[in-house]
């Protein structure tokens, strides 16, 4: 037989909707779980005003729904069950909002007996695992309050169930004996709201390749943003917000790039790193995001080496000879080894001077006076 222990709740609800469901009181029998569905029955013992009721509740399914056209009321509920209930409350929150109040789940006390310094204490048990929710008792009124602590995003989630435990130092139960500490539970179906947002610039950096010295007028893809509602690029329009030597200039409508110079990777600088252009996406409201246009210029072999020192020294007899070294500005596989030759080919330099490689060193050699 169901043990038939008292409770009394009294929640507060914040309507927003007439005619809709506005929770379920689910009571359950620890003794007997299976059969709890067919014998529990539910009826509003009390509700304020009593005439006209804002409430009905289903005998058997315990669905609460508004029976009255009354609007943002706050009603309190005085709920009677067995050992424990479940309660289930809807709020909503828009998307991208933080540190925002969305629910107070009220707790009254002043019911119950033997609880004089009953204090109520909240955990979300489940739904949290993103961390999004906190939930905190205001101290004054016992309520639990639910917050947004993280940015809720309405494409990626357009609602959330999380499961709310509330505990007290004293056990629900007054049959000392059986020493339940049964937590009264709550599911809180969170609606994300959505909001019109701008256009999407991700992923925020963007690669492209290009050949240096390729055809001014050559076309590659370039930056695309988007619609975060339909996940799609049409109609954002694209600008350069900054191009470092002025080189590539952007399709408005596809984003599409298009050299407008001889791209030189060695006149970029920094040398050896990606070409950053700054694109701005905006979409037909005006709303806009920036985003980065990163474009690698492949190098190609447009540079010949260049010998670093243009006046040397040999003095006999204390010197034999000295070094000669050279550079070149395009990437190591269009640089050295370098070839070495005397430029003057004529018996009589050739009779005086020789020229050696230094080993293991490709961008050097020394010159010899015999
Ligand atoms: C509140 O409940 C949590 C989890 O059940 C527990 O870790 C914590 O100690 C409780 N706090 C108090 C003040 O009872
Ligand atoms: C996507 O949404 C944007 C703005 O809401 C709109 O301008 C664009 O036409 C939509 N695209 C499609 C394919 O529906
Ligand atoms: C270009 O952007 C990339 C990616 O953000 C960054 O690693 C790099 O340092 C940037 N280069 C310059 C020259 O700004
Ligand atoms: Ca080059
Ligand atoms: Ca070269």
């Amino acid at each position: 037989t169901p043990k038939r222990i008292l409770q009394f709740w009294k929640l507060r609800l914040f309507l927003k909707h007439v005619g809709t469901t506005v929770g379920v009181v689910c009571a359950t029998d620890r003794d007997e779980p299976d059969t709890m569905h067919t014998r529990l029955k539910y009826s509003i013992v009390e509700q304020t005003p009593r005439s006209p009721g804002l409430f009905s509740v289903h005998p058997s399914t315990g669905v609460i729904t508004t029976v009255s056209p009354y609007l943002d009321r706050e009603v309190t509920f005085t709920i009677f069950s067995n050992e424990f209930f479940l309660f289930q409350y809807e709020a909503s929150v828009e998307e991208n909002t933080v540190d925002v109040e969305i629910l107070r789940m009220p707790i009254d006390d002043k019911d119950l007996i033997n609880t004089a310094n009953w204090r109520a204490n909240f955990t979300i048990l489940k739904g949290n695992e993103n961390g999004h929710f906190k939930i905190s008792t205001d101290k004054e009124t016992n309520e639990g309050v639910l917050c947004v602590v993280k940015p809720l995003n309405y494409e990626e989630n357009q609602k959330v169930v999380l499961e709310i435990g509330v505990n007290n130092e004293v056990p629900f139960s007054r049959d000392v004996a059986l020493r339940v500490t049964t937590m009264n539970r709550a599911l809180v179906t969170v609606h994300v709201k959505d909001q019109d947002e701008g256009p999407e610039c991700s992923p925020a950096v963007q690669y492209v390749q290009i050949k240096e010295n390729s055809a001014v007028g050559s076309k590659m893809n370039g930056y695309k943003a988007r619609d975060p509602e339909n996940r799609t690029s049409n109609g954002i329009r694209y600008k350069i917000l900054h191009d470092p030597k002025g080189w590539i200039t952007i399709n408005e409508i596809s984003g599409s790039i298009q050299t407008s110079k001889t791209l030189d990777r060695e006149a970029a600088t920094p040398r050896n790193d990606l070409y950053n252009i700054t694109v701005l996406a905006i979409d037909q409201d005006g709303r806009s995001c920036t985003g980065t246009l990163a474009v690698n210029i492949e190098d190609v072999n447009d540079n010949p080496p260049e010998i670093l020192q243009n006046y040397l020294v040999v003095c006999k007899p204390k010197m034999e000879y000295t070094d000669i070294s050279a550079v070149d500005p395009d990437e190591p596989i269009n640089g050295a080894p370098f070839y070495f030759t005397l430029a003057d080919t004529s018996l009589a330099v050739n009779r005086i001077w020789t020229l050696t490689r230094v080993n293991g060193i490709s961008s050097k050699i020394m010159i010899y006076m015999l």
